[in-house]
């Protein structure tokens, strides 16, 4: 099955925040998702409503990457086995993007293809198992091999969505980055997020921006 893009660039912030004003006001999370708009009482942050968002937030290690390498050079390689801060590095390996095309957040992003299909794997933490997640992430597609459609599969608890991009007219300075989520429900504490490439080849897709909320 592959996930829809969602419309708008979502707000990280204020989908956890906008999740306790509405669950405090027993209105329906009907209204949320991609896209949520933020109530105008959002700028409350009272001692109760932070310390609720930071059980809603998932703390994913390094979810931009934009940490963790050191490097002038506008990409590098990293191969099977190896890690950087908070992943770590299977398949074919991947390459981090430092500048060599425009990121979705921040200034880098990752290839899930080196020279063959790769992945990167995070162990989380979850504070309430059985709730339902969801991952929100930016995907595009390396665009150096020419337009094609780019796959990846999002792994989570045992669970798993396929989601695709289409790297037709995008260059490296307008990548076309598109949102996409994909929810799922754990069963223990800890859970291993996995972005899996199922492209072949040089260029595949290309992810940034990812956190986990519990809507
Ligand atoms: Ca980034």
């Amino acid at each position: 099955m592959h996930g829809s893009a969602c419309p708008q660039r979502f707000k990280r912030k204020s989908v956890a925040s906008s999740w306790f004003v509405l669950a405090s006001a027993s209105l329906s999370i009907m209204l949320y998702g991609c896209g949520a708009t933020e109530p105008a009482t959002h700028e409350s942050h009272d001692t109760q409503s932070e310390s609720t968002q930071q059980l809603f937030d998932i703390n994913v290690i390094n979810p931009s990457f934009e940490t963790g390498v050191n490097t002038y050079h506008p990409s590098i390689k990293l191969a099977p086995g190896s890690n950087f801060q908070g992943w770590t590095i299977g398949g074919g390996g991947i390459d981090l993007i430092i500048s060599l095309w425009q990121a979705a957040d921040g200034s880098r992003s990752v290839d899930l293809n080196a020279t063959s299909a790769g992945s990167i794997t995070q162990f989380i933490d979850v504070e309430l198992p059985t709730f339902p997640y969801t991952v929100y992430f930016s995907m595009a597609g390396n665009p150096d091999c020419g337009g094609g459609e780019k796959r990846l599969r999002v792994e989570a608890a045992g669970q798993s969505q396929e989601f695709s991009f289409n790297t037709t007219g995008k260059t490296r300075g307008n990548m076309g980055w598109q949102n996409f989520t994909f929810s799922f429900v754990p069963s223990a504490t800890r859970i291993r997020l996995v972005f899996r490439s199922l492209t072949d080849g040089a260029c595949g897709p290309a992810i940034d921006h990812i956190s986990i909320h519990t809507i």
